[in-house]
This record gives structure tokens, sequence and C-alpha cells, in this order.
């Protein structure tokens, strides 16, 4: 596939209410979309990257940079999504513009051939069942009410954000309020030390489904030790930048559970990798978010209908996050949301609503 052009194009995306992390809050979402030409149609990519590196070492400005200087240049003549994470690789790091550049051929070819996302990759199921990220509050009653609407609107497991000094109080909150049969986790990103152990084995009362990213990104070895000092099984996501770092942390004992999140390891080929690899090991994936629009929520509910995918995901219907989603909006029913079958992501981003919160574009000439 020959790719005559490739669009850039930031969105501002408000928020519906701010979400709050251990990292920090967002309000909106400043986000990069790729367009990627060619003879036979065009393909969609959304970069996850968030305007600030305090998720990870990418921000968005960064994306933008590494795309227009090393990573589109180097794009093959032939270009199909292997042919691209190839070419791409002797560029160090950089997984989520990477994976948006990837992501946008691997639409284009896919769309060219009428083949889903979900057939492509191998999905078994027509629509997954979904969780929600509850971010950080005010006060717990705060919590409780949120959590309280997530429950009705059907979400089938709620995670909660933590970080020190918000954590076994709204934890011990939530399960009184809504009882045992509540599917529960958390997730610190990366706010806590091996000191905290002790403090962390309190969690262990409450049954939770496990415990996301407790320690530092890079630390398999604490995450190990740590693994051993609690029963709450750990679930890494910072930490797991490709299936080296999965395989490295399921022989280390560092995670029983692997968050896969396609931006962070770089794309869907390399997230389909890990996904076999932890099945091949019995270890229990789910798929992560990072606030996408309609377009990487495609993707993604595809990407969780793989068999591998036994935990529900931070799948969420366009309405946790946007009043209006960039496409005709995941509604979620039954506390589940159907996998799109249309050619590629099976989903196109609508005009004029596109064109509503576009804050710039860019076209390069290939
Ligand atoms: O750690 O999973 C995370 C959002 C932004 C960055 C990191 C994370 C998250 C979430 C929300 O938890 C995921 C989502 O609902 O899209
Ligand atoms: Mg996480």
């Amino acid at each position: 596939m020959k790719i005559t052009g490739i669009e850039l194009r930031r969105i501002a995306m408000p928020l519906r209410a701010p979400f709050r992390t251990s990292f920090g809050v967002a309000t909106s979402r400043d986000i990069l979309v790729l367009r990627v030409v060619t003879p036979e149609g065009e393909g969609w990519g959304e970069c996850v990257a968030m305007s600030e590196p305090r998720y990870s070492s990418e921000y968005v400005d960064g994306a933008v940079e590494v795309l227009k200087r090393f990573l589109i240049p180097a794009l093959p003549d032939n270009a199909d999504a292997h042919a691209v994470k190839r070419a791409m690789k002797p560029f160090k790091g950089h997984n989520m513009a990477k994976a948006a550049l990837e992501t946008a051929v691997l639409d284009a070819q896919l769309r060219a051939r009428g083949e889903s996302f979900g057939a492509y990759l191998g999905a078994d199921r027509e629509s997954v069942p979904c969780g929600v990220s509850v971010g950080i509050m005010d006060s717990i009653p705060e919590l409780l009410d949120s959590v309280g609407e997530f429950v009705d609107e059907g979400y089938v497991r709620i995670k909660l954000k933590i970080e020190p000094g918000w954590d076994l109080a709204p934890v011990r909150a939530v399960r009184e309020r809504f009882g045992d049969d509540l599917l529960l986790q958390v997730d610190a990103n990366a706010a806590y030390t091996l000191a905290d152990a002790r403090h962390l084995a309190g969690l262990d009362a409450f049954d939770l489904l496990l415990i996301e990213q407790p320690l530092a990104d890079d630390d398999l070895v604490q995450h190990a030790a740590l693994a051993r000092r609690l029963t709450t099984p750990i679930c890494l996501d910072e930490s797991i930048e490709s299936a080296e770092d999965a395989a490295a942390a399921i022989t280390l004992g560092a995670a029983s559970i692997v968050n896969i999140k396609p931006g962070r390891v770089g794309g869907y080929l390399e997230a389909k990798a890990i996904h076999d690899l932890c099945v091949a090991h019995g270890v229990p994936v789910w798929c992560g978010g990072m606030l996408e629009t309609g377009l990487g929520r495609a993707a993604n509910i595809a990407l969780a209908a793989l068999p591998g995918f036994t935990l529900p995901g931070d799948t969420s219907a366009s309405r946790r996050y946007y009043d209006t989603d960039i496409t005709e909006p995941f509604v979620l029913a039954d506390g589940r949301l159907d996998v799109p079958t249309g050619p590629g992501i099976g989903i196109d981003p609508l005009p004029e609503l596109l064109r509503d919160v576009t804050t710039s574009s860019e076209w390069i000439k290939l």
C-alpha cells in the first residue's frame, strides 16, 4: 500500500468532569489524530499521548515532533502495518506516536480489504463487558455518588484511582456501600514505594480483583517483592511497554495480571503479541484506556474481544468522558459495548463534529 499523505490534526475535547489521578488532574483532552491517505482509501489513528509527560515520558507535542521528523520519513514505500512497525523499530521509545501511525496504516489496510479490526486480531465475541475508571475525589460521599451512578448505568467493574492518603478509606467505603459482589480494583499509577508494603497489605481485606501499578514504572524487582507481601494480585500498566517487558514481569513474579494499552506498547500488533504471551502463561489480561475518542475506543473494543481478555477493561462508553464524541457515540447496553464489525476500526469521525473540535491541522505530502 502506497501512502500518499498524512494529516496531523489536533483536537480539543472538554471532559464532562475533571479526572484526577495520582499524577494530575485533567479537565480536557488535547489529542493528536492521524489520517493516512492511500490510493485505496484512508485510515485513522488516535495518539493517546497526554499534554504533559506525567503518565509516561510521552506528550502530545513530542509525539508530533517525532512523527514528523523521524517516523513518517521512515515509512516504507509499500506500507503494511508489520512493515511500518519494523521501519519504526530503530527509533527508541515513543510508543504512543508509533502506535498512532501503525494503527492508521492498519486501519487503511483493513478498510481496503473489507476486514474488521476484531476479525483481524482474532476477536471471538460480539460484545465486551465494560468497567470504568473512577478518579480521585475531594470526599468519600462524592466518590460514593459517582460510583453509584456508574453502577446504575450498568458498569460491571469499578476501578478506583488511589494515592497515598486516598486508599484504604475510599476502598472500604465503596465495599461497604456496594457489597461484596461488586467487581472492584484499584490503580495507583506508580504512587507508592516498597516502604508502603505493610500499608498496601491493608487492601487485602477488601477482596480486590487487583492492584494496578502500585510502584515505579521501571521497578519490576520491587513489584515482585511487593507481590510476595500481598494477597491482592498485582497488575502492571506503566511498566509494560513491550512483549519482552511482559515476559520479564511474568518470569520475575512482578505481575499476575497485565493491563494492555495499545498506545503504551506501540500498537495493536504488539498488544496482540502481549495477549498471546499472557495466554500462554495463564496470565489474565484486560484492555486499559487513555480517555480515547470513539476512534481509539472502537479499536480497543475489538482488542478487548480477544479470548485472553478475561477481565472487564476500562472500555467505557463515550459519555464517561465526553458529552459529544467525534464519532457516533459508544453507548453501554447491559454493561457491554458491541464490537464494531465494519471494515477497519469500523467507525468514522463525523466531519462537522471533528471540525468543531479541531485546533490545528497539517498535511504532510509523501
Ligand atoms: O492508568 O489506566 C490508567 C487514564 C489516563 C492515563 C492512565 C490511566 C487512565 C485511566 C482511565 O485509568 C482509562 C480510561 O477510562 O480511558
Ligand atoms: Mg493504570
